[in-house]
């Protein structure tokens, strides 16, 4: 198996996942965007992004899709599958559409865009997003008052899909210290290898 990737926001959860299971994947850097390297990598994904998981049967492409992937090849219950299945599958689908897409407003314009275009959005569209990801984090952190992890207080995947943003907070701009609880989930999972630094060795 390979996993196509790079050190951007939703691969970097999939490595993450695939070290901390310690997955027995080919890791590939890939730049899937960069213009003379998109028409290539469109066989591997339509959506010409990453991550993607190789296998021989078929591509995965989705951090969650992975995520699924490799718990399931692990034998983990890392990706929960019994009662607490729903729970989680709640969290996660509450991260891409809340939470990580608040968080992403910041990641993009602020990290990601200076790279290559001189252009940034009119302050609304920053202000509108700073309301959403404090909202949401004030949803996050109440969850989070009085247990360790979001799900069985036990660490999941859904642990991961909520603090997608957090390691890249400080760059963004995005206030993560507002939110105590949070702030500790960040310290937890800061102490995992695979979250901490999941391109150890292979930048
Ligand atoms: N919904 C997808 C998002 C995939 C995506 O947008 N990937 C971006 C990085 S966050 C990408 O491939 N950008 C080009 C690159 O990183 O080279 C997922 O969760 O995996």
């Amino acid at each position: 198996m390979k996993l196509y990737y790079s050190q951007n926001l939703n691969p970097r959860v999939a490595v993450a996942v695939a070290r901390h299971l310690g997955s027995p994947v080919d890791y590939i850097a890939a730049a899937p965007m960069a213009p003379d390297q998109q028409e290539a990598f469109r066989p591997i994904n339509p959506n010409t992004r990453v991550p993607v998981l190789t296998t021989k049967a078929r591509n995965y492409w989705e951090a969650d899709a992975i995520a699924c992937k490799l718990s399931a090849l692990a034998g983990s219950d890392f990706w929960r599958t019994g009662d607490s299945h729903p729970e989680m599958i709640m969290w996660i689908s509450w991260a891409a559409y809340h939470l990580n897409s608040a968080g992403g407003v910041y990641y993009f314009w602020k990290l990601i865009a200076p790279q290559f275009m001189d252009f940034q959005p009119e302050q609304p569209v920053f202000d509108e997003a700073m309301r959403d990801w404090r909202q949401f984090m004030g949803i996050l952190d109440s969850q989070l008052q009085g247990r360790k992890w979001l799900v069985d207080d036990r660490l999941s995947y859904a642990d991961f899909r909520v603090a997608t943003c957090f390691p890249f907070a400080a760059a963004a701009g995005l206030p993560l210290a507002d939110f105590p609880q949070a702030q500790r989930l960040a310290d937890q999972l800061n102490q995992l290898d695979a979250w901490r630094d999941p391109f150890a060795g292979r930048r």
